[in-house]
């Protein structure tokens, strides 16, 4: 088993470090506090390349694989892990999802300005009453000629107030159940769609969350993604892309929560001599790096795996499963080995604790990652 990286992949790890660095960490505590979408950063990550890392050069896009995404995410997301959403949500849902099932008018038209990082888009599945249970869509799209009306509310959409793509999932035939769902590409501005208010979260303060309300709303019928009775396996096969991205996300955080307590532990001295020297902190320090190390491979093999063209569906969960929990446990240990330096902003380890907790949650929360490993395991083992 081969672990080193190619030259492609520790040059774009390197790119991603430096431009988190140098672009994204001067503002991140500004841009937490006062809720700020990251716009210029978006559009410099786009400049690089970031925004369509996987997609295939003759869709403008990088043509990167999934282990030098893996790895910018997670570096990205060190520093900020609002940015690192939002490169997630555009890179391993929306594009994704566009390169495998959309139609070469889709592709052309919408892929390829995303994959250049000149629009964003937005994946929206969720509803007030369809959360974990994806099925229970109540929004409705009814077929009228050429065109198909939307109805309905979706909330806790990342990039829901900024951006111009969005990927719909709407019930077309009630009777079929899952496999009368269909998924549409609307554009912003389109007659009948809104976004509502930012929520005010707890974490990935910078990046915007909000519902959308599609009232009468008429999509053509070129903007099918995939086919009609499709969108519920579009959206499964697409989350499946999500999550390695953030297992990432939750790697990063790790890392920088990891990082900054190794770093205050030689800096703040107690009892006559740098708390690193207290065997109780040293071995909290190994523990959350030995933890960092583990998510990281559950990750990139997932990612690898993915590159390789295996089934990487329990791969994926277990990965954002393990990441997301080390996130919190080593956000948690950074704020405890800060102590009160840890409880305020200027040290950032509470803001990635903040940052941590959503990891848990998106993309399929915890609960839902352990059903999904459960029902590939019977698989595995033909029971
Ligand atoms: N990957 C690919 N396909 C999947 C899948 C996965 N991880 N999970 C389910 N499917 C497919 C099934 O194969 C089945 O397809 P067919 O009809 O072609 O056989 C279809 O989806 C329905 O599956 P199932 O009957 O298992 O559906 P359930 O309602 O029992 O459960 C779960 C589906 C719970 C796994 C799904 O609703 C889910 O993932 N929920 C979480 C949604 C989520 O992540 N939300 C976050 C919003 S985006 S931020």
């Amino acid at each position: 088993m081969n672990f080193d990286l190619s030259e492609e992949q520790k040059m774009i790890r390197q790119t991603a470090r430096e431009f988190a660095e140098n672009e994204i960490a001067p503002t991140v505590i500004e841009r937490d506090k006062e809720e700020k979408f990251p716009t210029e950063i978006i559009k410099q990550l786009g400049e690089l390349g970031f925004m369509g890392m996987m997609v295939p050069e003759e869709y403008d896009g990088a043509g990167m694989d999934t282990v030098a995404y893996a790895l910018a995410m997670m570096e990205i997301s060190k520093v900020d892990a609002s940015v690192g959403v939002i490169m997630s949500v555009n890179n391993s849902l929306v594009n994704f999802g566009l390169e495998k099932y959309g139609s070469d008018y889709i592709k052309e038209t919408y892929l390829k300005p995303l994959a250049r990082g000149e629009k964003l888009g937005a994946f929206a599945l969720s509803e007030p009453e369809a959360g974990s249970d994806a099925t229970h869509q109540q929004t409705y799209a009814a077929k009228e000629g050429d065109y198909w009306v939307i109805n309905g509310i979706k909330n806790w959409i990342t990039n829901g107030q900024s951006a111009d793509i969005y990927l719909v999932i709407a019930q077309t035939d009630k009777e079929k159940g899952h496999r009368g769902i269909t998924a549409f590409v609307v554009e912003k501005g389109a007659e009948g769609f809104e976004h509502g208010v930012k929520e005010d979260k707890l974490g990935i303060r910078s990046s915007d969350t909000c519902s959308l309300t599609f009232t009468n709303c008429k999509v053509p019928e070129k903007n099918i993604i995939w086919e009609v009775g499709k969108g519920f396996n579009f959206a499964m096969n697409t989350l499946n892309g999500g999550r390695y991205g953030i297992a990432s996300q939750a790697v990063g955080i790790a890392m920088g929560a990891f990082e900054a307590a190794l770093r205050y532990s030689k800096e703040r001295k107690a009892f006559g001599t740098e708390i690193f020297n207290h065997q109780y902190i040293q071995f909290k320090l190994s523990d959350m790096a030995t933890k960092v190390e583990a998510a990281k491979l559950l990750t990139l093999q997932a990612a690898a795996m993915k590159d390789a063209g295996k089934d990487y569906i329990k791969e994926a969960s277990m990965a954002k499963l393990y990441s997301s929990q080390v996130a919190v446990e080593n956000a948690l240990d950074a704020v405890q080995i800060h102590g009160g330096y840890g409880y305020v902003r200027e040290y950032q380890v509470e803001r990635m604790l903040r940052d941590s907790k959503i990891t848990e949650i998106y993309e399929g929360t915890s609960e839902i990652q352990r059903l999904i490993i459960a029902r590939q395991l019977l698989r595995e083992y033909n029971l």
